[in-house]
């Protein structure tokens, strides 16, 4: 039997890989690792205690309605951050504004942390997986200082960290620190995060395509043909039709593209002209995890991780997958 190897004692190991590191990011993945243990409990017991079910009753800065688990793996993450002493600030989907810690300790906390806290929250009360996601960046205020709008608001090349956790069949870690994607299955018999996906690799092609068609007559006319006349187009040799797959939870359609190859697309719609999907919270982390695997992301005509974004909310669309599917969705817009 070979040796388990624990998100722990992985992080350690790929600590020899910064050689001037102090051990803090590695101390922050380790925190994000409890942090989603906690939530992925507190998800799989949500159809047993009413505290976990419903909404809410307020609404996001999006207008969304807030879930009670939004609320629940929100609380959870900040309190984890706030504690641990390497973040100096947050942004959360879920909040209006950033927050700047006050402590002295947290003052002295080299990163930030932007992150949506369950992702695809819509469907917790169906059963269906949702997901955490997170973006760590260096911050660029003074080490002492509180954090700034200037620190939250750093282009997605300049991760120093990203991943999202899913609660799916199993709960799942998946991150990048750039140098490649690994992928760890949380045992609850040990409750340890193993190593179950070492250095993953999105297949450069595939034949799932990902998109919410009811959509399809308010996006702009490339995306219907490449919908209608490619993807659903019958070619012999050509493995199309292509199959439709579409979850609604992000991480999750995100996932399965990841392990089998395909393609995610929330475009901008006439009801939605800037997309539906955060930059920060959504689009940022997940590009940075598939760029790392070989795959691209794209807002369909430049790539996400080039954006410099102007505001903590904001929108864009959103092409991510096989490298190759996202090249052709994209030769569709031209
Ligand atoms: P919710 O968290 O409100 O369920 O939104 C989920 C999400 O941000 C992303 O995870 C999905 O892929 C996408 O929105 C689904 O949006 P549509 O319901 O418009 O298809």
């Amino acid at each position: 039997m070979s040796k388990l190897t624990t998100l722990h004692e992985f992080i350690m190991d790929r600590q020899a890989d910064f050689p001037f590191a102090s051990g803090e990011l590695s101390r922050l993945l380790s925190d994000i690792a409890v942090a989603a243990k906690i939530v992925s409990k507190d998800v799989r017991r949500a159809g047993l205690t009413e505290n976990f079910l419903g909404n809410e009753g307020s609404t996001n800065i999006q207008g969304e309605e807030q879930q009670k688990l939004d609320v629940i793996a929100d609380r959870q993450f900040i309190n984890m951050f706030k504690t641990g002493g390497e973040v100096c600030g947050i942004a959360s989907e879920e909040n209006d504004d950033f927050m700047a810690f006050t402590s002295e300790r947290a003052k002295k906390g080299k990163y930030v942390v932007l992150f949506d806290p369950l992702d695809g929250s819509s469907n917790i009360d169906v059963n269906v997986s949702i997901g955490s996601i997170f973006s760590i960046y260096r911050r660029k205020s003074e080490a002492g200082s509180e954090a700034t709008l200037e620190d939250m608001l750093q282009m997605g090349c300049d991760q120093v960290a990203a991943g999202y956790v899913l609660y799916g069949s199993s709960t799942m870690l998946v991150y990048t620190t750039g140098r490649g994607v690994n992928g760890f299955t949380l045992d609850p018999s040990i409750g340890e995060f193993c190593l179950s996906h070492h250095n993953m690799k999105m297949p450069e092609n595939g034949r799932i395509y990902a998109m919410n068609e009811g959509n399809i007559n308010i996006c702009e006319p490339g995306i219907k043909k490449y919908v209608e006349s490619y993807c659903q187009q019958t070619l012999e040799g050509a493995s199309r039709p292509y199959s439709g797959r579409y979850i609604g939870s992000l991480v999750a359609d995100f996932h399965r593209n990841l392990i089998k190859g395909g393609i995610y697309i929330y475009p901008d719609t006439t009801t939605d002209p800037e997309g539906k999907l955060r930059l920060l919270y959504e689009c940022n982390p997940l590009a940075f995890i598939a760029e790392q695997a070989g795959g691209l992301a794209t807002t369909g005509r430049e790539r996400i991780l080039s954006i410099q974004p102007e505001r903590l909310h904001q929108r864009v669309p959103f092409f991510v997958g096989s490298k190759t599917m996202v090249e052709q969705a994209m030769s569709f817009l031209k």
